[in-house]
């Protein structure tokens, strides 16, 4: 099998809430108390994972966490019943769904030794992410434990990474060396930063790439204060075509001219603040989407959330672009509206991983047959509905352990994520 992209989501877990914990994230804020969906939440995000099965796409699965986090808790000298209702609601939290926020991958033609790399994300900024990593780097070390592949342990604090969000890579094709870009945040005015310029320094050293061909881009403070707390929320790349809003970096004109000079092939699709302003990209995640490469030579495709469909400017725009002779040949809405309330769109949900597939547990990959089964699981254990007051309710807690356990099982990853040691 040849080296290809692969797209890890990260399954939607069975606590799902809108607890209002992310500073800067608009949709998190504007929901907070909203009752949740999680059985709903879960099934949109496996109709995603199917329609891109269907695009002939190669689709990869990340386990939910299992909450609430107990030992995050009583590092703390607290647990469930007592603790406050924010540090609760961080324990609770489904927040590992936004699997692109799980790790930065250079692949391997990126890096010195010929292997992919990939660095679990701290996530420090926000504490309820901030308990996520050391699971998420037991996963990665499950599934990409060949030695074809490098896993690290995160940055050390204070330095905020928020992984592949703030990352982006061209090349003329997956498999070709690639022009790394890491893009961090200075400032944001009311809002944090959440990706600092040394912690992807790090992470580029950490991956031996060659820094010739590494670009570090400064997000623009005005897209951070309108909402915009992760680059990939204002723009996204996919081969040689990026794609973003006019008002997403810096100094974009240095920035373009350095990746011109790196990638003589790239193609930049900027969308101008007059066609759309980066509060309607925002609210409708326009750049939020998933931009993939469709086999056999049929282009590229755009796969946008339901909300960009819905925001008159924005499918204007889409439409517009449909009649020139561009690379994104297709635009597909996927309603992914549980996740997209809590400010995470179809690009949010997912972890490109470029590699060979038969280097990678096949636990972790999934095709139609196999996404019945854990959606079947799913229809059966996911709580229906949660507000943010059922989080101290025991009947609740103990729902979601056990729908965490019956996945856990299914997917025969139990003994591999030490279930059966922590349960015996
Ligand atoms: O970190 N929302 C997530 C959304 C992450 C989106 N990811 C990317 N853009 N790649 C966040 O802000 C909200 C949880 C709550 O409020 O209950 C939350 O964590």
């Amino acid at each position: 099998m040849a080296v290809t992209e692969i797209n890890f989501d990260g399954i939607i877990g069975p606590s799902h809430n809108y607890a209002g914990l992310s500073l800067g994230n608009l949709a998190s804020a504007n929901n907070a108390g909203a009752p949740s969906f999680p059985r709903r939440a879960a099934l949109e995000g496996i109709a995603k994972m199917r329609a891109n099965i269907a695009l002939g796409l190669r689709q990869g699965i990340f386990l939910p966490q299992r909450r609430p986090d107990h030992p995050w808790l009583a590092s703390l000298g607290t647990d469930m019943a007592s603790a406050e209702p924010h540090m609760r609601a961080a324990a609770f939290s489904a927040s590992s769904m936004w699997a692109a926020n799980a790790a930065t991958v250079s692949p391997a033609t990126d890096t010195g030794d010929g292997r992919c790399h990939l660095t679990v994300a701290n996530l420090v900024t926000m504490p309820h992410r901030s308990h996520e990593w050391p699971q998420t780097l037991a996963q990665l070390r499950v599934a990409f434990r060949s030695d074809r592949f490098a896993v690290h342990a995160p940055v050390p604090a204070p330095f905020g990474d928020e992984g592949a969000a703030n990352h982006m890579r061209l090349c003329d094709t997956h498999a070709a060396p690639g022009v790394e870009i890491f893009v961090y945040g200075r400032a944001g005015g009311a809002f944090p930063a959440r990706q600092h310029v040394e912690a992807s320094k790090a992470v580029a050293r950490i991956h031996g790439l060659d820094l010739a061909r590494t670009l570090f881009v400064e997000q623009s403070e005005e897209a951070i204060a309108a909402g915009a707390f992760h680059n990939d929320v204002v723009a996204v790349a996919n081969e040689r075509v990026l794609f973003a809003h006019e008002r997403a970096f810096a100094h974009k004109h240095s920035f373009f001219t350095d990746l011109r000079r790196l990638l003589p092939s790239v193609e930049i699709v900027e969308v101008p603040d007059s066609a759309v302003s980066l509060s309607d990209a925002i609210k409708s995640y326009l750049f939020n989407a998933q931009l993939v490469t469709l086999p056999d030579g049929a282009g590229m495709a755009l796969i946008v959330p339901t909300e960009a469909q819905a925001t008159p400017a924005v499918w204007q725009w889409l439409e517009t672009l449909l009649t020139g002779n561009g690379p994104i040949r297709q635009v597909i809405p996927v309603d992914v509206r549980q996740s997209m309330a809590n400010g995470g769109g179809p690009a949010c949900l997912r972890l490109r991983v470029v590699a060979d597939p038969l280097d990678i547990d096949e636990r972790f990959l999934v095709t139609d047959a196999k996404l019945d089964g854990i959606a079947a699981v799913i229809a059966d254990h996911w709580p229906e509905k949660i507000a943010p007051a059922d989080l101290s309710d025991a009947h609740l807690i103990a729902k979601v352990e056990q729908s965490w356990l019956t996945l856990v099982d299914h997917l025969q990853l139990s003994r591999d994520l030490c279930v059966e040691a922590e349960t015996d």
